[in-house]
């Protein structure tokens, strides 16, 4: 239908705001005529997933997977997008490798670990300070920024429309949507 097959893979700490920007870019693209489809912890955590938890091995399994699908989806045509901390460069570069030049675009939710402890909607941040939670992105896991991703949107600057803007704009100025 007019647009090629790519991933918009977001990345960014827990409480940054991944789900939520991903989620109305979607419905910003269903409205457009755009068949995308969401890929997030809710549809893959749960399922595919399930045994995996939040060690840097499950982690980077957790996104090895994902990227393999991403890919199947990209190749029947579909516009991906992806919402998962993926805190390693490593394994987001892999999944980068196995898409074709273009296919992968990398969208930095860029959002300082105190604005996301203070928002902490799920009481998540306060569980890992006070031990309760192990293994906690920004706490005692580690978040690897990505250094050059082709979207980076400041979410503790900008409101969920703003940010929308700012993506379609990219994929507009790419002639992808
Ligand atoms: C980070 C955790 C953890 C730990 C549970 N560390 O804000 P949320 O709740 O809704 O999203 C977080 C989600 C992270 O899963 P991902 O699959 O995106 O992570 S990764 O890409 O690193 O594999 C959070 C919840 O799961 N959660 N325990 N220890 N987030």
């Amino acid at each position: 239908t007019g647009h090629g097959s790519y991933v918009l893979w977001f990345t960014g700490l827990s409480g940054s705001g991944k789900s939520t920007i991903a989620n109305a870019v979607s419905n910003y693209l269903y409205r457009q005529g755009i068949n995308e489809y969401v890929l997030d912890g809710d549809n893959v955590r749960y399922g595919l997933n399930k045994d995996l938890g939040f060690s840097d091995d499950d982690r980077k399994e957790n996104i090895r997977r994902i990227g393999e699908v991403a890919k199947l989806f990209v190749d029947s045509g579909k516009i991906v997008i992806t919402a998962f901390i993926s805190p390693f460069c490593s394994e987001r570069e892999q999944v980068r490798n196995l898409l074709k030049e273009g296919e992968f675009i990398e969208v930095f939710v860029d959002c300082p670990l105190d604005e996301c402890e203070r928002r902490d909607p799920k009481q998540l941040y306060s569980k890992a300070r006070s031990g309760e939670i192990k293994e906690f992105t920004g706490i005692d896991s580690p978040y690897e920024a990505p250094e050059n991703p082709e979207i980076s949107i400041r979410s503790d600057q900008l409101s969920v429309e703003q940010s929308v803007e700012q993506i379609i704009s990219y994929l507009e100025k790419k002639n992808i949507i």
